[in-house]
């Protein structure tokens, strides 16, 4: 009987223990909706605060990016800088500044000629060496724009000399500095059912055409003649700053 009433308790105990149990477990589910909305708060501030980082991530990527667009900016004032006004004395860093002589023209880190008056091919280069410079070379399309512009005043004749012969060896083109013309940087006139240069003309001269002109009343990017070497026209000089 004894241990009836022990095991009852017992049971009672435990019955207690369930109640308890299943009180909590209602508690909980009737804090589900808040806890649901806890963490949808959280959430929505992590998706925030992760834009957030991204947003700043970019602004600093931008930042950075034009710091380095203005460091180049800047390396780049110091390269024309040190080019046209080199340091001079290292100890006090000072400069002076160089400039093309009067009546040449500027243009990159050369200085350009242009005659008015003519001369024979060779007389031209002549004169050209007497500057401290020689009969244009042309090495690119925006100095080939830049000559054939530079060019344009009404003159008396639109024919330049420039530095380009196939006097040693015929249909063999070279720049005054014994370089041969390249295909990437060739401007010679072609005009469609009239035949392209450079023709050798001989009817004129029965020894053909050796020396290479503009002519500035052409397309700049066609502009390049051959021609007897002896005809007076006006030239293009180049040296350096
Ligand atoms: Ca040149
Ligand atoms: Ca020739
Ligand atoms: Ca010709």
């Amino acid at each position: 009987m004894v241990q009836v009433k022990e095991k009852n308790r017992r049971l009672l105990e435990i019955n207690d223990g369930f109640r308890g149990e299943v009180k909590d477990l209602s508690d909980d589910c009737g804090r589900l909706p808040e806890l649901q909305e806890q963490n949808q708060n959280l959430n929505s501030t992590l998706t925030t605060e992760r834009q957030e980082a991204a947003e700043r991530e970019e602004s600093r990527r931008d930042e950075m990016d034009r710091k380095m667009a203005d460091i180049d900016s800047i390396k780049e004032a110091f390269r024309s800088l040190d080019l046209y006004c080199p340091v001079v004395n290292p100890k006090t860093k000072a400069r002076i500044c160089r400039k093309c002589p009067d009546s040449w023209r500027l243009f990159e880190n050369k200085c350009y000629f242009f005659s008015s008056r003519k001369l024979s091919w060779s007389s031209s280069r002549a004169w050209c060496q007497t500057q401290g410079g020689d009969l244009l070379i042309i090495n690119s399309e925006p100095e080939q724009s830049f000559v054939f512009e530079s060019s344009q005043a009404p003159q008396t004749s639109s024919r330049l000399w420039i530095g380009l012969t196939d006097a040693e060896e015929e249909g063999e083109w070279r720049w005054v500095d014994g370089s041969l013309l390249t295909s990437d940087v060739q401007y010679w006139l072609s005009r469609p059912g009239l035949g392209m240069e450079p023709d050798n003309w001989k009817l004129d001269n029965p020894l053909g055409e050796d020396c290479g002109h503009m002519d500035a009343s052409e397309n700049a990017l066609k502009s390049w003649m051959d021609g007897s070497c002896e005809i007076p026209y006006r030239w293009i000089c180049e040296k350096n700053v």
